[in-house]
């Protein structure tokens, strides 16, 4: 059902951006892939192409960069605007140190692209979904938007916004035909852990031992179920964990 859709998909050359591009290649549609790493971004589309004959278009900017963002999305090309679906997916932590505590210039980064980076690219794609009476908007919150948890005061906060952004867009589409979902994973080994604690990957790797987490893979099939129902269905939230997880901070690891 997505063969010839159109899926747009923020940080799309890393874990749950870049496994949904592959999900969605798999199944006909044609991508625009944001990233801000041409190298990566470069290669990705190569293999993407090669591997399943995907037809990309390559975004290359920071989605906290709201001018450039503009200028590549206004700029796109007539037969890449009709977007089928939009994946706000790009977004990061960085540590883990209490609220009174923490370096205010690394939380600008997590704020600044978390929530002022996914309503940049809302507020320039809705437009053209609206254009055309057709799109789903599907934000990556987290299970961190539920409620605070030690260490995770600022990117918690971030994901409640992912959630009331979300919710406020379901409403002020109501009367359109465009369908609003946020989904709120658990635990998800990608680099996320990694960047969390500053590219200690030995760290990073404390945080799945014992437990089985989720991939890429397994959100990416998820948001293909929900890019795949029927116009009249819109799945408002999902929120999806490890069968080991309970609630952010609740897991049960094998000793
Ligand atoms: P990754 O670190 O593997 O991927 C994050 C992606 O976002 C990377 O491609 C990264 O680009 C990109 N990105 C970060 N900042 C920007 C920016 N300013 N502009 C453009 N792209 C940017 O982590 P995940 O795949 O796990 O994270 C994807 C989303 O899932 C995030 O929103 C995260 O909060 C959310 N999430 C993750 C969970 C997990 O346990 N992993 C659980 C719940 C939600 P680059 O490669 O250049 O750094
Ligand atoms: C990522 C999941 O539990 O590390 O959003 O906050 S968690």
């Amino acid at each position: 059902m997505m063969r010839d859709k159109i899926v747009f998909i923020t940080g799309a050359t890393s874990g749950i951006g870049e496994a949904c591009a592959i999900k969605f290649a798999t199944q006909g549609a044609r991508l625009i892939l944001n990233a801000r790493n041409k190298e990566k971004l470069d290669a990705f589309k190569k293999h993407l192409e090669k591997e399943f004959a995907a037809d990309i278009m390559p975004l290359l900017f920071d989605v906290r960069d709201r001018a450039e963002a503009k200028k590549q999305i206004e700029d796109l090309a007539s037969n890449w605007q009709a977007i089928d679906v939009l994946i706000n997916n790009a977004g990061l932590v960085i540590g883990i140190e209490k609220e009174f505590e923490g370096d205010l210039d690394e939380w600008d980064i997590v704020i600044d692209t978390n929530i002022k980076g996914l309503l940049n690219i809302t507020r320039l794609v809705v437009p053209l979904m609206l254009k055309h009476q057709k799109g789903q908007i599907i934000n990556i919150g987290s299970i961190a938007g539920e409620g605070a948890y030690p260490g995770g005061s600022v990117y918690c906060a971030t994901k409640a916004a992912v959630k009331a952004l979300s919710d406020g867009l379901r409403i002020d589409l109501v009367d359109t035909p465009l369908r609003v979902c946020n989904v709120k994973p658990g635990m998800v080994e990608t680099n996320f852990s990694v960047c969390r604690f500053r590219g200690d990957k030995a760290k990073a790797d404390q945080v799945y031992a014992g437990i089985k987490p989720m991939t890429g893979e397994d959100i990416a099939e998820i948001l293909s179920y929900v890019a795949n129902t029927p116009p009249h269905i819109q799945i408002a939230e999902i929120l999806v964990m490890p069968t080991k997880q309970a609630t952010a901070t609740i897991v049960h690891k094998n000793k």
